[in-house]
């Protein structure tokens, strides 16, 4: 008896986006080593706990592939980009790649639509709210930049930056859950 809950359409999209959730860990990971080595401490640790967050991401697609009954394919991940050459254009790469992965899954939410597999539609929308809060993030570290005018970084401000960064909270507060009292 044929259990399998997902189209074949669907399911090598899954699988895609499987290797795109690795393969974002595996570009948060470069990004830290490469921010470590330059010796800013403090954004290698915001990236490496960044990195173990996609592969979260990875696994939770791995996880709904099995159960809807499909196969879960493996393959090789991309090798991460070259290594920023600063932390402005870090800052930026990694925004850029969040609006890539958000295109991504909402075109998985498009063809989950079309074929009217709400289960798929319905696990999606978990993604959708979280590449709101990842693309947050990202223009938060872009705005951090400006605040100190990323033109004229001088060591000082990027040593405030670095430290700030250890401890920033890899959540943000998403639009739903803001009230007049606590925006
Ligand atoms: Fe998986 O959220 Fe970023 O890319």
């Amino acid at each position: 008896m044929n259990t399998d809950r997902l189209s074949k359409t669907i399911a090598a999209a899954l699988n895609a986006q499987m290797t795109k959730e690795a393969q974002a860990s595996q570009i948060y990971l470069s990004y830290a080593a490469w921010a470590e080595s330059q010796g800013f401490g403090g954004v290698a640790n915001f990236l490496f706990r960044h990195a173990q967050e996609e592969r979260n991401h990875m696994m939770k697609i791995l996880e709904y592939i099995l159960k809807r009954g499909a196969k879960v394919q493996v393959t090789a991940i991309p090798a991460p980009p070259e290594n920023p050459t600063s932390i402005k254009i870090c800052f930026e790469k990694i925004f850029e790649h969040e609006v890539d992965n958000t295109n991504a899954v909402y075109k998985l939410v498009k063809m989950s639509l079309t074929e009217e597999d709400w289960a798929t539609w319905n696990f999606m929308q978990w993604f959708v709210k979280e590449q709101v809060e990842e693309e947050t993030l990202a223009m938060n570290l872009l705005d951090k930049l400006k605040i100190t005018d990323s033109e004229k970084l001088n060591g000082n401000a990027l040593y405030v930056l670095d430290r700030d960064l250890e401890t920033t909270p890899d959540e943000v507060t998403s639009a739903q859950e803001v009230t007049a009292d606590n925006p």
